[in-house]
């Protein structure tokens, strides 16, 4: 790790449709361990909204405490950021969506964050469908704390001081697609590959979307025994597909062997590309998904890739059929319409 970054960049450095190269899309020097899963995680998200030409002000990075919650700050630093408090990082991101719809909404949360004292948070914003993406950077352990186990911990995982881990995982990918989810992938820290179109088709996603990320602890939970370390999850990864994420103006590149592939319309006009290799499993269909999952996890796999997505999804805003003037663009008489108004709506009530 070094303290010291360099501020030349080459000036032949490629930019996208808006003028602008990669760098404006990082964030300040990361303070996380060399290695930490973490920071590979966010070096994705950089590329990813560079490619996507987002304007980084157009963005909120959300999130709890942990190592992974202190990584906002090391991607885009040009976009708003709240660092809000254990757990709590879904009902702010629920206050700040309603109130302003024109943003996209980036959650970063730890497994210790969203499994435990954020589970009931969690649960909740899934079942909203609030317009967001929650990338949860999954360890098996909290990390900020010295490695202690956390919910997602498998059952017989062995710990880097070697106790054995007794209780049952919580599958956030399962749960998640259980409680309603309308997006959700999974992946790994090491797998850039996969996780750059997974970030962009996330991001274009009109609900909740949930992408769980394996990304080991270097310090903590690296050890042999330990089933969220990389070795354990190169040995053990099966991935369901690839996929390219296709903008509206681009033309669908990739050929791929008839029978496997799928192209999936997203709200927007963009769309997924899909090539399937994981068989009887359909993405678009909630049971196939979550069998595909259950297959997986008897076979002691971890299954990556977009496991389940729906396409017609309905966001937390469709349902509520909010305005679609962010709060702080609509004028006074609209947002303060008077005691007659309120009278009125308080007479309705009675
Ligand atoms: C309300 C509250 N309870 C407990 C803590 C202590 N604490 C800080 S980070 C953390 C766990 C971090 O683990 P995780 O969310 O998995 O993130 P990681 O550090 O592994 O990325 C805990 C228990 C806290 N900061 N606030
Ligand atoms: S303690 Fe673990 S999770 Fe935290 S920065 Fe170091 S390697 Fe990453």
């Amino acid at each position: 790790m070094t303290y010291v970054r360099s501020t030349f960049r080459h000036p032949a450095l490629p930019k996208n449709e808006l003028g602008y190269t990669v760098d404006y899309y990082e964030g300040s020097l990361s303070t996380l361990c060399a290695g930490c899963g973490h920071d590979s995680i966010n070096a994705a998200i950089v590329e990813a909204c560079w490619q996507m030409n987002i304007e980084p002000h157009k963005v909120a990075k959300l999130s709890g405490i942990g190592c992974s919650s202190k990584s906002p700050a090391y991607f885009l630093s040009n976009s708003h950021g709240f660092n809000s408090v254990h757990g709590r990082m879904p009902s702010v991101a629920t206050g700040a969506n309603l109130a302003n719809r024109d943003l996209i909404y980036f959650g970063v949360s730890g497994d210790g964050d969203t499994a435990s004292i954020g589970m009931g948070q969690f649960v909740h914003v899934v079942r909203r469908n609030l317009n967001m993406v929650d990338l949860v950077m999954n360890n098996g352990c909290y990390g900020l704390t010295k490695g202690q186990d956390s919910a997602t911990a498998d059952a017989g995982s062995k710990s880097k001081a070697g106790s054995v881990n007794l209780f049952e995982a919580i599958d956030l990918a399962s749960l998640a697609i259980e409680l309603g989810a309308t997006f959700v992938g999974q992946s790994f820290s090491g797998d850039k590959e996969q996780l750059i179109p997974l970030l962009k088709a996330a991001m274009h996603h009109n609900g909740f979307a949930l992408l769980n990320v394996i990304s080991p602890c270097v310090t903590f939970n690296n050890n042999a025994g330990s089933t969220k370390s990389y070795d354990y999850v190169r040995e053990h990864v099966e991935v369901t597909g690839t996929m390219d994420f296709v903008p509206i103006s681009r033309e669908i590149l990739a050929s791929y062997e008839a029978g496997n592939v799928k192209d999936l319309l997203m709200h927007d006009g963009t769309s997924i590309h899909l090539h399937k290799l994981a068989k009887d499993w359909d993405p678009t269909d909630r049971f196939s998904a979550i069998n595909a999952m259950q297959r997986a996890k008897l076979k002691g796999e971890i299954l990556t890739g977009l496991l389940y997505i729906d396409e017609n999804s309905n966001d937390l805003h469709g349902m509520l059929k909010t305005s679609d003037t962010p709060l702080n663009a609509m004028p006074k008489n609209i947002l303060c319409p008077g005691s007659d108004a309120l009278a009125k709506l308080n007479q309705s009530l009675r």
